[in-house]
Formats: structure tokens, C-alpha cells, sequence
């Protein structure tokens, strides 16, 4: 069953008011329903679905300054705490308000803006270059920063989200940062999905000079991360100058929802806490509309892990259901840690087949077959007794169809890690055809020349 609807607005910069402007606009959204409460994402080997559930009341990660409570601490590599809890109720001080008025810096503008556009979860790894926006973006009501396990899994989890709110967005560090989150990136162009990528960036006075900065290749050339952008997002800014800051941050968001692709901005790592007088103008209230597609053009593996967290956590009315393959999993297993840390109870179906049927398909060899892995068992440590979450292995339709009952009955509230385990030739007709497709296109000659 699929269902349309009408967007109703988009945005543009108005360079007059400095401000975003909401202006009409009408585009069709597209969403897959297996009933009018489930909706289905697919990918090659992956396939990602999520039902209605009554509103999850735990949110383990929050913001210190609205009043959610956000461990500061895992009581891991720590000392001995007399009063452990103390820890997780002192949140370190954000240090905003020691260099500016906290509503007139850069980094609270940047964060005011996410927030306005509906990407209240910002999927992020610190690095040197971006700690201090971090901050801000931590210190912002209504902002919950996500810490992932790597940059790639931040992208995808910033598309999945971007799926389910119509914006998403990830914060990684200079280059070692920027372009591991190039893959990411790149799907979430395939995809029209407007990502807001941020980097943060070299020291505005180092730019110009022939300095080598660590996390480059070692040449004095700041362009390489900018480059690889330039090819994957429709828009970049390079925020190293406060004066015009404002523009280049609204100018890159507004483009981002305009074209419905993503952007890079990255900002020099000590402009962050600056003020300056544009980033004190009130926010436009904005509106965007979600969409729902799959990632069947880019079709890279290892993106339904990230996008399942990113969209768990955009729409956590819902619970997601996500078909993910062995060979997909090993590639960003991962980021089950941050599911469980942001107490999410998607439920995950590991299809087990001992390797890369969908390539075995198309041309079969021992390249195909992979290490197999405990895949509960990995989960299992990944869980560690920290969070609510259950796992399974089942090899008939009589244990997965109990296991299924278990997930949304007894388990419910856990997120439940369901691994099935199925032959490697058990697979569709329509796939063994497909596969005879790639193979001949693949393998036709050489035109004569
Ligand atoms: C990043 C990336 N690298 C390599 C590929 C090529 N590729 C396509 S499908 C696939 C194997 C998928 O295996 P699995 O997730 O176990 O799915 P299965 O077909 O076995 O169900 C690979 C390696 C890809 N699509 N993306
Ligand atoms: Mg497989």
C-alpha cells in the first residue's frame, strides 16, 4: 500500500532580515504501509520497518540544561566514588557562558538553528576540532547530542533520521573525522535527504598560513575535506570569518531543505564560543514534513544499522523493525551500543546466512563467505547489563515465530535482537534473477574500438 501527501512549505535565506523564510511549496511524500500503521524501508540486502507503539517514557541521554538527567560518567576508568550517583546528577559544567552571552555565540546560533528545523538529535564523535561546539550544541534546550561509535555510523544514523523528521544532522572532527562520514554522506545525496554535515574545523588563523595540522594527510593544504565534499553535498560553507558567519551557516541549512540534499559547514574550531551581533536574531519557526524511502540506489552496506538508530530516535512513537544482513551488520554493528545507551527498543532480525548471498548470486567465490560471528553473543557484550535488551537465536519458523511473540509481548520494552539463522541458497526467485541481471551487464565485452 503506499500513500501520499503534500509537503507544505520549504525555505530560503533572506539576505535582507538575515533570517530563514518558510515559503510554499509542494512536493509529494512516499510511504510504503504494509497496514496504515507500519511503514517499511528496504535496501539491497537490508530492509528496515517500524510499527506505532504507544510514546516510550525513557530517554536515557538528555540535555543538563532541560532537565534531563545525561551521565557524565559509566563508572568505568573513573576512581572509586563514595556516593556514585552524585556523578550522574553533576553533569561537568558546560563552559558557554565563561567566553559569551550564551545567546549570542556562534555555536549557540548554529544550535538555536538545528533546533528550529526539527533536528533535535545531533549524531556526533568528538575530536579535537569540534569539542568546543559540542558544547554549545549540549548546553542548547531541546538539542540532545547522541555520541556514536564511529563517523560513518553518525551519517547514517543523521539520513535515518532525516527520513522520519525531514532533517537530519552529524558533528565529526577535521578530515579524519570528515571523511570517514563521506559514505554516509554520499547515500544521503543518492537519497534527497537534506543531512546537515558539520565539521569542526582548523583555527580561523591558520588558514592562509603553510601550516601542517595533525589529522591531515600532512600536507599545508585545508582544502582535501572540503573537496571530497564538494562532490557529494550541494552546498558548503566554510565558517572561519565571525562577520559573516551568520549568512554562510542560514545560507547552507536553508539550501540543505531547499534542495533536499545535504551540506557540509564546517566551523573553525575557536570561533565556536565568539559572539557576535547577527547570532542574537530569534529563530523562524519552521515546519518540515517526513518522508520515507529506502536506500536502494547507493546500496551500501552496513547503513541500515545507522539508520535505524537515527530513525529510532526521530520518531520514538514508533518502534522499528529492521531486516539487517550478516554481511551488512559486520560492517557497523557497532552502534547497537548507542541504541541501548539512548534506550531505544527497535527490534533487530539478523539474517544469518553465512556470508554475501546477494553477491554469491551475481558471481560466487570464496570472497563470498565470511567469518561467522555469535552474533547474540556480540550483542550480549555490546549490552554488558547496561540497558534493557533481549537476544535470540532461532533456526525454524516454529523459534522465530516465538521469539517474535516474546519481542512484542514480554520483551517489549527492551530492544530485542532476534538472530536467524537460514541457509545461504535460501533466497527469492526475484533475487536469483536479479543477480543473473548484474552478472551480464557487468560482464559484457569491450566495444570494438
Ligand atoms: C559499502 C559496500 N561495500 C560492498 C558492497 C557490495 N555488496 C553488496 S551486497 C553485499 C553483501 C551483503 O551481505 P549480507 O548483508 O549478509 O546480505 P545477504 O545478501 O547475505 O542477505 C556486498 C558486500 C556494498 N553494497 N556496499
Ligand atoms: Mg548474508
Amino acid at each position: 500500500m503506499v500513500s501520499t501527501g503534500e509537503s507544505s512549505s520549504h525555505t530560503s535565506y533572506n539576505h535582507e532580515t538575515q533570517q530563514l523564510q518558510l515559503q510554499p511549496k509542494s512536493s509529494t511524500l512516499y510511504s510504503s504501509a504494509l497496514e496504515s500503521h507500519q511503514l517499511v524501508f528496504a535496501s539491497l540486502s537490508c530492509r528496515v520497518l517500524h510499527l506505532h507503539v504507544p510514546a516510550m517514557e525513557t530517554l536515557l541521554v538528555g540535555n543538563p540544561t532541560n532537565g534531563v538527567a545525561k551521565p557524565t560518567c559509566n563508572g568505568v576508568g573513573s576512581l572509586p566514588m563514595a556516593n556514585s550517583h552524585a556523578v550522574i546528577a553533576s553533569p561537568a559544567p558546560v563552559t558557554t557562558t565563561a567566553v559569551a552571552p550564551a545567546g549570542a555565540t556562534l555555536g549557540r546560533h548554529l544550535a538555536r538553528r538545528l533546533v528550529q528545523i526539527g533536528a533535535s538529535d545531533v549524531f556526533a564523535v568528538p575530536g579535537d576540532f569540534n569539542l568546543t561546539l559540542l558544547d554549545y550544541l549540549i548546553a542548547e534546550p531541546g538539542l540532545n547530542l547522541v555520541g556514536c561509535c564511529n563517523e560513518l555510523n553518525a551519517g547514517y544514523a543523521a539520513d535515518g533520521y532525516a527520513r522520519s523528521r525531514g532533517v537530519g544532522a552529524c558533528a565529526v572532527t577535521f578530515t579524519v573525522g570528515g571523511l570517514s562520514v563521506l559514505n554516509a554522506i554520499a547515500g544521503a545525496y543518492s537519497e534527497n535527504l537534506p543531512v546537515i554535515c558539520i565539521v569542526g574545523g582548523p583555527n580561523s588563523n591558520d588558514y592562509g598560513t603553510n601550516r601542517i595540522l595533525h589529522h591531515t594527510i600532512g600536507l599545508p593544504d585545508f582544502s582535501q575535506e572540503l573537496r571530497c565534499f564538494q562532490a557529494i553535498t550541494c552546498h558548503q560553507a566554510v565558517v572561519n570569518n565571525l562577520d559573516d558567519a551568520h549568512e554562510q551557516i542560514d545560507t547552507a541549512i536553508a539550501t540543505a531543505l531547499r534542495e533536499s540534499k545535504p551540506v557540509y559547514i564546517s566551523v573553525s574550531c575557536n570561533l565556536a564560543g565568539l559572539s557576535h551581533p547577527t547570532f542574537s536574531r530569534e529563530p523562524v519557526p519552521l515546519f518540515i514534513s517526513p518522508r520515507y524511502e529506502f536506500q536502494m540506489q547507493y546500496g551500501s552496506i552496513g547503513w541500515s544499522v545507522g539508520a535505524t538508530l537515527g530513525y529510532a530516535q526521530a520518531a520514538k512513537d514508533k518502534r522499528v523493525i529492521a531486516c539487517i544482513g550478516d554481511g551488512s551488520f559486520q560492517v557497523t554493528a557497532q552502534d547497537v551500543s548507542t541504541m541501548l545507551r539512548c534506550g531505544q527498543r527497535s527490534v533487530i532480525f539478523l539474517i544469518n546466512n553465512g556470508g554475501y548471498t546477494i553477491e554469491v548470486e551475481i558471481h560466487d567465490g570464496p570472497y563470498n563467505v565470511i567469518k561467522n560471528w555469535d552474533y547474540t553473543g556480540l550483542v550480549d557484550a555490546i549490552h554488558n547489563s547496561d540497558g534493557n535488551c533481549w537476544t535470540k537465536k532461532v533456526r525454524t519458523e516454529e523459534e522465530l515465530k516465538e521469539a517474535i511473540a516474546t519481542a512484542t509481548g514480554a520483551k517489549k520494552d527492551c530492544l530485542c535482537f532476534i538472530e536467524v539463522i537460514v541457509h545461504k541458497d535460501d533466497t527469492s526467485k526475484e533475487l536469483l534473477e536479479w543477480g543473473s541481471r548484474v552478472s551480464a551487464a557487468n560482464s559484457r565485452p569491450p566495444n570494438p574500438q
